[in-house]
C-alpha cells in the first residue's frame, strides 16, 4: 500500500531524474568556491529571484538565521510575526547564536503584518533600547499568499524608517504560481530572500539564501562560523537546479489536489473547514480534539500520514496524486461512517 504523507511538503522522495542528475553532478570544494554545480544553483537562483547573488545553504532555518546574522549586530532588534516560522518554529537562534532580539507582531489573517502596528514597535534611537533594524516577512504563511498591493507598500515603509527587509520565502514559488505572476514582482522589495528546494519542490535538501554580493559575502562568512560550509555539496546542488528547472510550474497540481481535498472534506460536519480559505497548499481544518487521536490512528491504520490535535493541516507535494486525494477522503468518510 502507498504511504500518503501529508504532514508536510518537506516528505518528497528525490524522483528518478533527479537522482541521476544527482549521481552525475560535477563536483569540487565548495569551501574554495570550487563546486561547479553549487556555483551554477547559486547563479541560477540568484538570475529567478533577481538578485546580484546567492547562497547555498542546508535548510530553510539556516538561511533565515544567516540573513539574521547579516543585517544585524548584537543588540539589534528584528520584527517578525508572532508565528511566523523565523520567530516561532527556528529555536530562537537569532537571540541564541547572534544577541538580537526579537519583536513578534500578530498577523493578520491573510498573511500580512499591519505596518501600523509594526510601525508601533519600532524603538527610538535612545540607550534604553534595541536599534530596530529589520522587518521579516513570509510568504507563503500558512498557505496564504500576501496581497501584491500590500508587498508594494512595504519597502516604502521599511525605507522610511531604515530598515532592512527579509522574506522568509520557503514557498515563494507556491504564491507566485498561485498570484501567476513572476516570483520577482514579489522577492523585488525584499533585502533578502530565502526560499526551499526542499519542500513543494521536491529537493532532498536545501535552501538558497538570496540578496546583494555585499550581504551574500557577509552571509558566506556567518554560513561557515555555525559549521554550514560544505565541501562536494554538487551532489545536492544538482538536486536543486533539477528542482528549479522542472518543479516550479506543477505547484498548481498541488494548489488544484489541496482544492479538491477540501471540498471533499467540508461535506463531514464533525469538521470545521472553509474550502474557500485554501490558497496553494495548504488545507486547514479543527475537529473535537477528543476525536483527533481516534482520527489519526484510523487514517494510519489505511497508509495516511496526517498531524495535528484538534487543529490539523494537511500538505499537498509532489508524491500526492490526484487519486491519493480520493482515497485520503474516502478514508475520512469510512471514519465518520464508524464513529
Ligand atoms: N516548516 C516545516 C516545519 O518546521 C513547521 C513544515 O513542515 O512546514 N520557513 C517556513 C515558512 C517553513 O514552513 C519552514 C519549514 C522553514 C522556514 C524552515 O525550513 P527547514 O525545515 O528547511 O529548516
Amino acid at each position: 500500500m502507498k504511504i500518503i504523507d501529508l504532514r508536510s511538503d518537506t516528505v518528497t522522495r528525490p524522483t528518478d531524474a533527479m537522482r541521476s542528475a544527482m549521481a552525475m553532478a560535477e563536483v569540487g570544494d565548495d569551501v574554495y568556491g570550487e563546486d561547479p554545480t553549487v556555483n551554477r544553483l547559486e547563479a541560477l537562483a540568484a538570475k529567478i529571484i533577481g538578485t546580484e547573488a546567492a547562497l547555498y545553504v542546508s535548510s530553510g532555518t539556516q538561511g533565515n538565521l544567516l540573513a539574521l546574522f547579516s543585517h544585524c549586530r548584537r543588540g539589534d532588534e528584528y520584527i517578525v510575526g508572532q508565528e511566523a516560522h523565523t520567530y516561532k518554529f527556528e529555536g530562537g537562534g537569532g537571540a541564541v547564536l547572534a544577541s538580537i532580539q526579537p519583536q513578534p507582531v500578530h498577523f493578520e489573517s491573510d498573511g500580512r503584518l499591519d505596518l501600523d502596528k509594526v510601525a508601533k514597535m519600532i524603538k527610538p534611537v535612545d540607550d534604553h533600547f534595541a536599534r530596530t533594524r529589520l522587518l521579516c516577512l513570509e510568504n507563503t504563511h500558512n498557505g496564504k499568499v500576501l496581497p501584491l498591493d500590500y508587498i508594494e507598500t512595504v519597502r516604502p515603509f521599511v525605507d522610511r524608517y531604515g530598515l532592512k527587509l527579509h522574506l522568509d520565502g520557503a514557498r515563494i514559488f507556491n504564491a507566485a504560481i498561485k498570484l501567476d505572476v513572476p516570483v520577482t514582482q514579489l522577492t523585488a522589495p525584499f533585502d533578502s530572500i530565502s526560499f526551499c528546494l526542499s519542500k513543494g519542490l521536491g529537493a532532498p535538501v536545501g535552501s538558497v539564501l538570496c540578496g546583494n554580493r555585499d550581504f551574500i559575502r557577509r552571509a558566506r562568512r556567518w554560513r561557515k562560523l555555525l559549521g554550514g560550509g560544505m565541501r562536494q555539496a554538487g551532489i545536492l546542488a544538482a538536486a536543486g537546479i533539477h528542482a528549479l528547472e522542472n518543479h516550479i510550474d506543477r505547484l498548481t497540481d498541488d494548489h488544484e489536489n489541496a482544492r479538491i481535498l477540501a471540498e471533499g472534506l467540508s461535506v463531514f460536519p464533525d469538521l470545521t473547514i472553509d474550502p474557500d480559505t485554501v490558497q496553494t497548499n495548504m488545507v486547514f481544518f479543527s475537529i473535537d480534539p477528543e476525536k483527533s487521536e481516534a482520527l489519526t490512528t484510523h487514517c494510519r491504520s489505511q497508509g495516511i500520514l496526517v498531524s495535528g490535535q484538534g487543529e490539523f493541516r494537511l500538505v499537498t507535494h509532489l508524491d500526492i496524486t490526484r487519486e491519493d486525494i480520493d482515497r485520503v477522503i474516502e478514508t475520512f468518510e469510512t471514519f465518520f461512517n464508524e464513529t
